[in-house]
């Protein structure tokens, strides 16, 4: 056996066989990564932040739907990148962490920057594992991939021990790509929920972020076909083409108030690729009170238990393929009407509020998303955060997304600034443009590794939504009127504007009106064609909030009733 080549020239080796070209993150002091780097013709963006760097690799992830991939040192390195796999873990990313880890030649010594990553990464990733013999470090690489991108998608961990990184590998290896295997439920279960299906009159069904593997013509092929009403979650958004005369939006807290009856007078909720976590499913103990529930998931932990309905595990597309060759009733008319009054009240009320804030001095988020419909190409890619006023878009018919556009946004985590960082791996993924809608309190965050952006020249836009600070912790103590008590969540001081650093590359741009916005928004679309990154910040009003948001209590609005009743 002859060796001449080191674990890391494995690795990459192994990566590049698996069609890995991107590498995010911040190598470990030892730099041992360097030399195996130039001959392997990958591109490494060097992050300034880890936790940046994963959110990367998350929106490179959730761009390409292949796994990414994210190399950190040890200790507060990994530790750093926490955040990041919780976000990857709860969004179902592909994603491989690499990180250095304490020789096992000092383990237990209190060696410098030593710590127990294995037991801090367990709980957020689908596999964790330390390399303790070269012999085994093909395997896990093998091993960590397959399990990254089947199942459910998700983050795994590869850690290297120090002294393992200058032992000899043998050449000559060969490397197994891995294979993305199929999970068709089983016709018993597929049965089962038929029975229900086939006699539903008013069947709905929810679009999870498990579905962002594929299109979604075939869902709507198949609510075409039974007549159901087609609604996502803000995860699984822009599979389904939002124009779709089925489509009325995004299911749970932001659902437009117009088309909650439609989940109230439902017979029948199928839900593809869903964790019905708790933003999703807001108000359904109202609202679906004897409504049985079927759930699509590949993943056993991924089903939720509190509901009545079937149960049928495997692939969300496999199952609709599956019920669309059957014969149920046709359409029923009633409820096509009711899917139709409902939505145009929804769009007559938007039209109505757009009327209103024409008259109001100032720039509204709501103004500004029409903007962005009628003046970026379809295929965009839009990342945005969870804040106060960014969340806007989560609300249709405010946003649409167009067939062939692409929505990331944060997990029901909704970490802090994931969307600021997640659109600069977005934007090294694809050729389409990438928009970034975030807080000024979430760019600040990011800012960190605004750098990066520069120094790797990385176009994209920025719309910073500035209300001085963080609106939506603002609007809580203004809804609580706690204005008295001294946290000044949002100052004056910070509304004078974001810090932006001057280069050739970045294009500054400001909207304090209504009046500029679209020249200014058109004017950043010529400046991203010429290849720049732009950052459009927008003077924000904190008054500017969706109603749904106006009648807060802790986390979460108030429900409607009992919003109504205040
Ligand atoms: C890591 C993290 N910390 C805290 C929060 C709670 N949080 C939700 S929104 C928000 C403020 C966001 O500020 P900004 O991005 O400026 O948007 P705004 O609310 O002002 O519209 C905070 C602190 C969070 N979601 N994530």
């Amino acid at each position: 056996m002859t060796a001449s080549f080191f674990p890391w020239d494995a690795i990459i080796g192994y990566l590049k066989s698996a069609g890995v070209q991107h590498l995010f993150g911040l190598p470990s002091d030892d730099l041992k990564i360097v030399s195996s780097l130039p001959s392997s013709g990958m591109d490494f963006i060097l992050c300034k932040d880890q936790r940046n760097a994963v959110f990367m690799a998350a929106g490179y992830a959730l761009t390409t739907n292949q796994m990414s991939v994210c190399v950190v040192g040890k200790g507060p390195a990994l530790s750093n990148t926490l955040t990041g796999l919780l976000e990857a873990k709860n969004l179902g990313a592909p994603l491989l962490l690499l990180a250095l880890g304490t020789g096992g030649d000092k383990l237990g010594t209190r060696s410098f920057q030593e710590a127990d990553q294995i037991s801090l990464v367990k709980p957020l990733v689908k596999w964790a594992y330390r390399v303790e013999h070269v012999d085994r470090l093909v395997w896990a690489m093998e091993r960590a991939a397959f399990l990254a991108i089947n199942g459910a998608p998700g983050p795994v961990y590869i850690e290297l021990p120090e002294n393992l990184m200058d032992q000899p590998v043998p050449t000559g290896l060969q490397f197994t790509p891995p294979e993305k295997l199929s999970c068709s439920p089983s016709l018993r279960e597929l049965d089962a929920a038929w029975a229900i299906i086939k006699t539903a009159r008013r069947p709905l069904i929810l679009v999870g972020g498990g579905m962002k593997s594929g299109t979604g013509d075939v869902i709507e092929r198949f609510a075409h076909q039974h007549g159901a009403a087609l609604f996502a979650t803000a995860s699984g958004r822009g599979v389904v083409d939002e124009e779709h005369e089925l489509f009325c939006g995004v299911a749970g807290l932001y659902t437009d108030l117009s088309l909650r009856q439609i989940w109230k007078e439902s017979d029948v909720v199928i839900t593809l690729g869903s964790r019905l976590e708790e933003t999703a499913t807001f108000e359904w103990d109202i609202l679906l009170q004897d409504t049985p529930l079927i759930q699509v998931n590949v993943n056993l932990e991924d089903f939720a238990h509190e509901y009545r309905g079937i149960k049928v595990l495997g692939d969300g597309y496999a199952a609709v393929e599956q019920w669309h060759d059957r014969l149920g009733q046709k359409p029923d008319g009633v409820w096509l009407e009711t899917i139709r009054s409902c939505k145009e009240k929804a769009f007559s009320q938007r039209a109505i509020y757009l009327e209103e804030l024409k008259k109001a001095p100032g720039i509204h988020v709501p103004e500004l998303l029409e903007i962005i419909q009628t003046e970026f190409p379809e295929n965009l890619v839009l990342l945005q955060e969870n804040g106060l006023q960014d969340m806007w878009s989560y609300f249709y018919p405010y946003f649409r997304f167009a067939q062939g556009s692409l929505s990331i946004v944060p997990s029901d985590q909704t970490s802090l600034g994931f969307g600021a960082a997640a659109a600069l791996g977005a934007s090294v993924a694809t050729q389409r443009p990438v928009v970034a809608l975030v807080g000024d309190g979430a760019f600040n965050l990011f800012s960190s590794d605004f750098m990066t952006a520069v120094e790797y020249q990385i176009p994209l836009i920025y719309i910073v939504l500035n209300n001085g600070g963080y609106g939506w912790l603002q609007n809580q103590m203004n809804y609580k009127h706690l204005t008295g008590q001294s946290l000044p969540f949002v100052s004056e001081a910070a509304k004078t504007g974001i810090q932006i650093p001057q280069y050739e590359f970045v294009e500054s741009l400001a909207i304090r009106s209504k009046g500029e916005a679209r020249e200014q928004l058109q004017l950043a679309w010529q400046k991203y064609q010429e290849n720049k990154l732009v950052v459009v910040e927008v003077y924000a009003d904190l008054a500017d909030v969706h109603e749904k948001i106006s009648h807060v209590y802790g986390d979460f609005p108030l429900y409607e009733q009992q919003a109504s009743k205040n």
